[in-house]
């Protein structure tokens, strides 16, 4: 069979697999670096600019890159459950790769808070779904000392299996575009993807598969910004539920992403994710979710601030699909015109 074999055949030597390990795959990896020269025009026009659509991944989000080997390792390591805490994709991605290997998932979501589609997910993969009264930093402290304890394995970022699948991302981009890019942006809520994207791009860079490496722009939510306040945010808000996190359990190394890559974590606003989010669908034909999007309005802001240089390259992570979250979708879009079933009424609003 050719084609594509998944995240763990495809970049086997740089991940923690040996011969024996069970390879659970949907297939991941290999999304759409698509170029958007339509949305550079609009935002800034000096930037090459690439979006990494993560939401083409098999649940719809880059968490599969993580899943696939954090559920692999735990079957490998002889595990029945495994457990998480979740925004929505997380838990949506344990649910497919975890009901595939046979084992229970639990996952805990706050309530309320996370799109429909995640949700719908996890119930259609039959994990057991517990809607916790209260937000995901709550949640993730309860299964983080319930896998200690009752030894379920947790599959949340802090387990190292999750951003050492998340870092193949990177290699990827790399692969795709040829080198690395000199601006690497994406939203920022418990902070593992940056972490495992600068990882990815760093080791890449040792392996010789790169001759640059991206300096690091990760973007929160400014309801949800405790990297940038620089302290912990106890009621996080903001229409992104998927970034709806107010003690990020990377912080401490994506801060180091940033440090290291001369980077930035910065925040922008409900109506500046809003805004490029309907952008990027208009402009350039892609569809993702309102988290994402604060990678592109992070863009926005960083050309307000003069930042990029003529013929500068910048690749945005889109990091999960806009169907999963189509209130939102539909709550910021024109609505359609009802109409009465002839021609002359179609082609009179269509202004002919
Ligand atoms: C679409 O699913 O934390 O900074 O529990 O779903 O690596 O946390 C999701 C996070 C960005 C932030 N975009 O990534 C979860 C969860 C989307 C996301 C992020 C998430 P990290």
């Amino acid at each position: 069979m050719g084609g594509w074999r998944g995240i763990i055949e495809e970049y086997r030597a740089y991940l923690p697999v040996s011969a024996s390990t069970p390879v659970v795959t949907l297939g991941e990896g290999n999304t759409p670096l698509v170029r958007a020269p339509r949305l550079a025009e609009a935002i800034a026009p000096k930037l090459d600019l690439y979006l990494k659509f993560e939401g083409a991944n098999p649940t719809g989000s880059f968490k599969d890159r993580g899943m696939t080997l954090a559920i692999s390792k735990a079957v490998e390591e002889g595990a029945r459950a495994v457990i998480c805490a979740s925004t929505g994709n997380t838990s949506a991605s344990a649910a497919a790769y975890g009901g595939r290997a046979g084992l229970q998932v639990y996952v805990l979501i706050p309530e309320g808070k996370i799109a429909l589609g995640k949700l719908a997910q996890a119930m259609m993969h039959r994990a057991t779904v517990l809607q916790v009264k209260g937000n995901f930093d709550q949640a993730l402290t309860i299964v983080k000392e319930i896998s200690v304890k009752y030894g379920i394995v947790l599959v949340n970022s802090v387990n190292p299996y999750r951003l050492e699948g998340q870092k193949t991302a990177a290699f990827e981009v790399c692969d795709q575009l040829g080198d690395a890019p000199m601006y690497h942006f994406l939203p920022v809520g418990n902070a593992g993807n940056i972490t495992a994207y600068w990882r990815g791009y760093q080791e890449y860079h040792k392996g010789g598969k790169c001759t640059r490496l991206p300096r690091m722009m990760g973007f929160q939510a400014a309801g949800a910004a405790p990297i940038v306040l620089g302290h912990v945010v106890e009621k996080p808000q903001t229409i992104a539920t998927a970034i709806r996190i107010g003690n990020p359990a990377s912080w401490v190394q994506a801060v180091k992403a940033m440090q290291d890559s001369n980077g930035k974590i910065d925040l922008v606003t409900d109506e500046e994710i809003v805004e490029a989010y309907r952008m990027v669908a208009a402009l350039e034909g892609i569809f993702c979710e309102p988290a994402s999007a604060a990678s592109v309005a992070g863009v926005i802001k960083m050309q307000k601030a003069g930042l990029f240089k003529d013929g500068e390259s910048a690749v945005c992570t889109l990091t999960g699909h806009g169907l999963k979250d189509v209130d939102i979708a539909i709550s910021v879009s024109q609505k359609p015109t009802t109409i009465q079933a002839n021609m002359e009424d179609v082609v009179r609003v269509l202004g002919y």
